[in-house]
């Protein structure tokens, strides 16, 4: 068998807290239950395989890729998709993962016409399932680009032109057969180039009825595969359109509601997207779990004020922190997961590389799904918290209990106010619990 890591030899161990190998889990120990469930089905990591297995380390000033990986050479394309794909199940076996997420042309090269590019895709979906097989690794999700090929510069289901549509359809048909073939629990919808640069040139309208289109469509033909898992549509602000049509959590609830496709999404949020939309990964996920749609999280991180995805890995303990928080009180992912679409950075171009992120970023989030159960047990932060649950207390009694019921008139609530006189002001007490948190973040024992 071909070793494309010589440099980490078996599986990346779990050695605890006061491990100091940069080649060990400190935190991450698959098998360790937490409420009857292994830390790998809470948590249920996937390698994005564009970033990881694809990505050149390119960026607009320097196109070519720096990232000189030794599955990308071969006699031909396939036989460079064969050696990517023999790289990624080493790469999973070695880091302990346990599942992955790819698009249609990671796997697979498009061919020279729609019906080459679909058995491209169906010989790499087979040799997929064998090394799937022989792991147990599973795919999270799968989907399909729509976003990289030249005929997809005015977007894919909201292009002008409906043999641009057909394309996009005929690839979407064979990306969601191979997720069928793959068992995978998950189908991504990002919108791509669903967007516009300029409402000048564009009818906004139309568009987006197209694209509401493309998703019945997508959903028909599931439900005929006998498509067993989600389908997921994924919000992002901007890039590479100045506006994208599924803008943020809010916007997608709003597009799936008025199309009536909402019975058949859930929301795939992603960190570095909810920072584009100038609002927090925490609000995003929240603003999902709250509509009961919260389905997958893409984590990563963003780097505040650059104004473009840079897609990082994450780090900040605080962040996954509050993710978890939302996660957990919800009761977990049912078919999504963790997956990171990441990338690591220009500079770091050792395949070494790939490990460090991914161990050190799966530890962070392994620590704070501890600390998260942690907060979760003592009851005293998040929206299940008693502090919290204090706050909104007078909507559980008398004329709170009545608004929510809604079995109250404007004149009752006039004549209670007349009553009831001046409220008393309350403080939110918002710096305890940031102190709280920090508590737990760094203070507390855990083990
Ligand atoms: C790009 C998106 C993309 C989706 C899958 O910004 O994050 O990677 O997750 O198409
Ligand atoms: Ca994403
Ligand atoms: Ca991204």
């Amino acid at each position: 068998m071909t070793r494309y890591f010589p440099e980490v030899e078996g599986k990346i161990p779990y050695e605890g807290p006061a491990s100091r190998s940069p080649l060990a889990f400190r935190w991450y120990d698959s098998e360790r239950r937490i409420r009857g469930r292994r830390m790998a089905d809470h948590l249920r990591f996937a390698v994005a395989y564009w970033h990881t297995f694809k990505g050149g380390g390119t960026d607009p000033f320097g196109p070519d890729s720096v990232y000189d990986r030794p599955w990308s050479r071969g006699s031909s394309e396939l036989e460079i998709a064969e050696n990517t794909l023999d790289a990624a199940f080493e790469f999973f076996e070695k880091l302990g993962i346990e599942r992955y997420c790819f698009h249609d042309r990671d796997l697979a090269p498009e061919g020279s016409d729609v019906a080459v590019s679909a058995r491209n895709l169906a010989r790499l979906v087979r040799k997929a399932k064998a090394k799937q097989q022989e792991t147990g690794v599973e795919l999270l999700w799968g989907t399909a680009n729509l976003f990289s090929h030249p005929r997809y510069t005015h977007g894919a289901a909201t292009n002008p032109d409906p043999k641009v549509f057909a394309h996009a359809a005929a690839q979407v048909r064979r990306a969601i057969d191979a997720t069928v073939t793959l068992g995978g629990s998950g189908y991504v919808f990002w919108g791509g180039r669903e967007g516009y640069s300029s409402l000048i040139n564009t009818d906004m309208r139309q568009e987006r009825e197209q694209l509401a289109s493309f998703l019945h469509l997508a959903v028909t033909y599931a439900k005929k595969r006998r498509f067993k898992g989600r389908f997921f549509l994924e919000p992002k602000a901007k890039e590479p359109t100045t506006h994208q049509y599924d803008f943020d959590v809010a916007h997608c609830l709003n597009f799936l509601r008025e199309f009536d496709l909402l019975d058949h999404f859930e929301i795939n949020v992603e960190a570095n997207h909810a920072t584009l939309a100038t609002h927090s990964f925490h609000h995003e996920l929240q603003a999902a779990a709250d509509a009961g749609k919260l389905g997958s999280l893409d984590i990563n991180s963003g780097i505040e004020g650059v104004g473009w995805d840079t897609d990082n890995f994450p780090f900040d303990l605080r962040e996954c922190v509050c993710a978890l928080l939302v996660v957990q009180t919800q009761g977990g992912l049912s078919h999504g997961g963790l997956n990171f679409d990441a990338k690591v950075r220009r500079g770091s171009f050792d395949t070494l590389d790939l490990f460090h992120a991914h161990v050190g970023a799966m530890d962070v989030f392994a620590r704070a799904l501890l600390i998260v159960e942690r907060m979760r047990s003592d009851r005293v932060l998040g929206t299940a918290g008693k502090l919290v649950r204090e706050r909104y207390a007078g909507y559980r009694r008398g004329i709170g209990k009545r608004i929510m019921s809604r079995n109250v008139t404007l004149p009752e609530l006039e004549e209670y106010a007349l009553r009831a006189g001046e409220p008393d002001l309350r403080s939110g007490r918002q710096e305890l619990l940031e102190s709280m948190l920090n508590d737990y973040l760094y203070c507390t024992t855990i083990e």
